[in-house]
């Protein structure tokens, strides 16, 4: 929690405000934050503070949100204290002034002294001597880290050197930041062996959207605004995306929306929108979205877990047979439509037999979605999707599937509609190119199988977040222990000698060395060897891209704890040290390889990557004119920012584009947008002898309340003591046959491991069926997730299938926990 507990103090008209973009998920909510000496404070008449707000009076409802989570009290290196207040601008397209109880937190969650946050925060580099923890400096670790690498990398060759690495913007992550790793990894060291933080190897988790020419954010969140139909496929958007959800689609969902269409749609038919789920469950945002908009106009398709394709392509069928598609555009601007339709025919009652979705609701919703409209018009209708599609059966597969519908239809490159990610995280890619192949190395399976001898993670903690995670954290902790054992003898080793036994380890024994790179002492830490602490937004600048491609900055206000650094400054300094080291070898071209960073800031890595992208053979988000961002001007941006590719820079202005494809070119190599064969092929094997043997499906994935591995979460007493353990949503019926009450203890477990979570019944449930809170510091649903991946290293991790049985009850938590229904009616 803040310090600030039953008051929120208010900042004084001079109090410095910068922009801060919320660095959770892939929204990017526009904030801003004000930072004011601790002995002033601004008064309540609108003149006397920054936000220019009458507190002398009851403030209107809506006018600003505020909480005592939203300010906290920090001090600077230089000793002097200060109040800041992080609140949600109004003037902000993305969030339009409104908070998540997550971004609207922001503030507790920064470095302050005396508080768990501030306690638990890494401030120095620490070393495990093999059987405790020592602090030390940025110097000696820079000497462990370039010396073991040199060594390993002159002797075995890169792919010794393994990586988890974020990929991605917002904290742990931003332009700044995977440039730096990517420049230090892909250029210097070389390495292929490198997987991404959410999954097991380097790859995409839209190969199949790309591979058809329709990259996977080609809309604004203005175009959920502008559709008739908003269609969610394996998605969670109140809970997941819940500003986005509530500031753009629920307007639409409201007919707030219908005046912005009128103008827009000149004798075509519009009203307000209708709204269709895809998805087993029946989440919150169904619920919410019912509420809103009436039954009438919600469609909850409850499909059978792991069954999108077959639905897609029944779907795409039926639209065909009706003569709902666009032949025009198909011929002009697609290339293999008619080969894909004979592959993916599915007769209606074939998909409402794979999918369980009955014949009638089928057609209701291929109506809703794809049958003209009065005007005659197709319906503009957006495709949405995320985890349950891209972590579901097979991603390739499925994603062929809804891209083939939507080019049938002609649902992308129009305003209103779009066939997108919802998103996880914000988005923030420049790096150069990954020197290996596709499909990529399995780097969880090469640790198993005893590969590698030096392993970096960064910002990333698969101990709680990777598929077959027991197994992984069994040979991981099993080969640090080698390395554990050989440091323990190591009693006033010089650097060198050091990197001698730690290599012998690695070498001859098969240990594997260890160095996590976070802002706390994670599982993973924990069972580190080198463990360096990270600076996160707010201690440094760093630009992200959210889901409409809009680049902000997010401006540096306050220092970071100890001598902690920005990423991509931590990597300049392994690039340095690696250079340093290669010039005393007079090795003059791995110098070469480990040059170009001598940067002072973090707008040096910006500028050398993002900036300079188009000049250098790089896969990059920016475009080739990313050169027209600077600093400066996006600071003039402000909460906005602009929306990526920038077509100019006119007037003292970033000009962006809001939509991709609207010139009906796609991204291949004659423009033409590529339908792609992909029957259903039901399950993989290990999958469909899980379901037999097993009694419950573990679907898995996201609460509103928990940011990921909750690492922030876990030491705010408001998070973890509404979440003690991760919770585990069963269908009361189910719940009552194996005599699991609410807040009863419970372990699920199956041929591939077995974790603990806290029940709690929920009649929107199915029968058969739970909903697991996934990556939970103690209760790791991944555990019970098989190593099964496609073709391109994507897991299936929302298919498990496990039994539960009851452990017991904690009295504790069965008084301080609210077991309230959290759906909304
Ligand atoms: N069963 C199951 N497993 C899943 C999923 C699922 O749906 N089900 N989803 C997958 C998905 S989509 C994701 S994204 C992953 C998430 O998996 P991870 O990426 O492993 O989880 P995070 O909690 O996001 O990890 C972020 C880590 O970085 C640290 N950190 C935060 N900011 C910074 C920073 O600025 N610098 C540095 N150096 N460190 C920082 C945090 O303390 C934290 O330890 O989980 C995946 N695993
Ligand atoms: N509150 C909160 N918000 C977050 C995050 C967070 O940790 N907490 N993490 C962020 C990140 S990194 C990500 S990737 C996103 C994820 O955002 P979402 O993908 O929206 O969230 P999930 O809960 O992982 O999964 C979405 C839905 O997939 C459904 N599902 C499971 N299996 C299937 C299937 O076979 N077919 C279909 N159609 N659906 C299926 C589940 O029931 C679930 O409701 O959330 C982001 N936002
Ligand atoms: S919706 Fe996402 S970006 Fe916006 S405040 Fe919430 S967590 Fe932050
Ligand atoms: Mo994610």
């Amino acid at each position: 929690m803040s310090q600030f507990k039953d008051r929120i103090p208010l900042p004084p008209t001079d109090a410095q405000k910068t922009n801060m973009t919320c660095h959770f998920c892939i929204v990017g909510c526009g904030y801003h934050a004000y930072k004011w000496p601790a002995n002033k404070e601004g008064g309540r008449s609108p003149e006397q503070n920054a936000l220019n707000v009458d507190f002398t009076r009851q403030v209107p409802p809506m006018q600003i949100t505020m909480t005592p989570a939203m300010v906290n009290r920090i001090k600077d290196n230089d000793g002097s204290e200060y109040n800041i207040m992080i609140v949600p601008d109004k003037e902000c397209q993305v969030n339009k002034g409104l908070s998540s109880t997550r971004g609207g937190q922001m503030a507790s969650i920064m470095y302050s002294e005396n508080t768990p946050i501030g306690e638990r925060r890494l401030k120095v580099p620490m070393l495990y001597t093999g059987d405790d923890w020592i602090e030390t400096t940025w110097q000696q670790s820079m000497d462990i880290y370039a010396g073991l690498t040199k060594r390993i990398l002159d002797e075995d060759g890169p792919e010794q050197l393994l990586f988890n690495l974020f990929d991605h913007g917002g904290a742990g992550g931003g332009f700044e930041n995977t440039w730096a790793t990517g420049k230090l990894i892909f250029t210097g060291i070389g390495t292929s062996m490198v997987r991404i933080h959410n999954r097991p190897a380097y790859n995409s988790e839209c190969h199949a959207t790309r591979d058809m020419g329709v990259g996977e954010l080609n809309n604004s969140y203005e175009d959920a605004e502008l559709a008739d139909v908003l269609i969610s496929i394996g998605n969670n958007p109140y809970e997941a995306q819940t500003n986005y959800f509530l500031a753009h689609w629920i307007p639409n969902l409201q007919g707030a929306t219908v005046g912005k269409k009128k103008e827009r749609y000149q004798g075509e038919s519009f009203s307000k929108a209708k709204i269709i789920y895809v998805d087993p469950r029946r989440t919150i945002s169904v619920d919410i979205s019912e509420a809103v908009a009436g039954k009438d106009n919600v469609l909850h398709l409850a499909i059978n877990p792991g069954t999108d394709t077959a639905l897609f392509n029944g779907l795409l069928t039926y639209v065909v047979e009706q003569g709902w598609h666009d032949n025009k555009f198909i011929q002009n601007h697609t290339t293999d439509f008619d080969k894909t339709l004979a592959s993916n025919k599915l007769s209606l009652s074939e998909c409402s037999h794979i999918t369980g979705i009955t014949v009638e609701d089928l057609r209701k919703a291929a109506q809703w979605a794809y049958q003209p409209k009065e005007s005659g018009h197709a319906p503009r209708t957006m495709h949405a999707y995320e985890k349950g599609v891209i972590w579901g059966n097979d991603n390739y597969r499925i994603q062929s599937s809804i891209v083939n519908l939507v080019l049938a239809t002609h649902n992308v490159g129009r305003r209103g509609t779009g066939v997108v990610r919802m998103g996880g995280h914000q988005e923030g890619y420049v790096r150069p190119p990954y020197p290996g192949g596709r499909p990529a190395p399995y780097i969880d399976q090469e640790i198993i199988k005893n590969k590698g001898m030096m392993l970096t993670v960064w910002a990333c903690n698969a101990f709680q977040t990777t598929v077959n995670a027991e197994a992984y954290r069994e040979a991981v902790k099993r080969r640090a222990n080698i390395v554990n054992q050989a440091l323990a003898k190591a009693r006033g080793a010089s650097t060198e000698q050091l990197i001698d036994i730690i290599y012998d380890a690695v070498k001859n024994q098969g240990g594997l060395y260890l160095v996590d790179i976070d802002l706390y002492r994670t599982k993973f830490a924990e069972s580190s060897h080198m463990v360096l602490p990270a600076a996160h937004p707010g201690e440094m600048n760093l630009t992200s891209m959210n889901g409409e491609r809009r680049l902000r900055l997010s401006e540096r206000f306050m220092d970071p704890p100890g001598v902690a650094k920005a990423d991509c400054m931590i990597a300049a300094d392994m690039a340095n040290a690696l250079k340093r080291l290669y010039e005393g070898a007079g090795n003059a071209e791995m110098a070469r390889r480990f040059s170009g960073f001598d940067w002072q800031s973090e707008e040096d890595a910006f500028n050398d990557g993002f900036r300079m992208a188009h000049e250098k053979e790089i896969d990059s988000q920016g475009g080739p004119t990313g050169h027209l961002a600077t600093y400066e001007r996006l600071r003039a941006a402000g909460t906005n920012g602009v929306q990526l590719p920038i077509k100019e820079y006119r007037d003292g202005k970033l000009i962006g584009t809001e939509m991709l494809y609207s010139d009906n070119k796609f991204d291949t190599d004659d423009g033409k947008a590529l339908f792609q064969p992909s029957p259903w092929n039901g399950f993989p094997a290990v999958i469909e002898a899980q379901q037999k043997k097993y009694a419950f499906w573990i679907n898995n994935g996201r609460t509103n309340h928990i940011w990921q591995s909750a690492y922030h979460d876990q030491h705010l007493s408001f998070r973890k003591g509404r979440f003690p353990m991760a919770p585990l949503e069963i269908n009361p019926e189910d719940a009552a046959l194996l005599g699991i009450e609410a807040g009863d203890i419970v372990e699920v477990y199956n041929n591939y491991g077995a974790t603990y979570a806290m029940a709690y019944p929920e009649p929107d449930i199915k029968r058969g069926q739970v909903f697991m809170m996934f990556g939970y510091p103690n209760g790791v649903q991944g555990d019970t997730v098989s190593e099964w991946t496609d073709r391109n290293v994507i897991p299936y991790y929302k298919g498990a299938w496990a039994d539960i049985r009851k452990i017991g009850e904690n009295e504790a938590y069965k008084h301080s926990v609210s077991f309230k229904r959290r759906r909304y009616s």
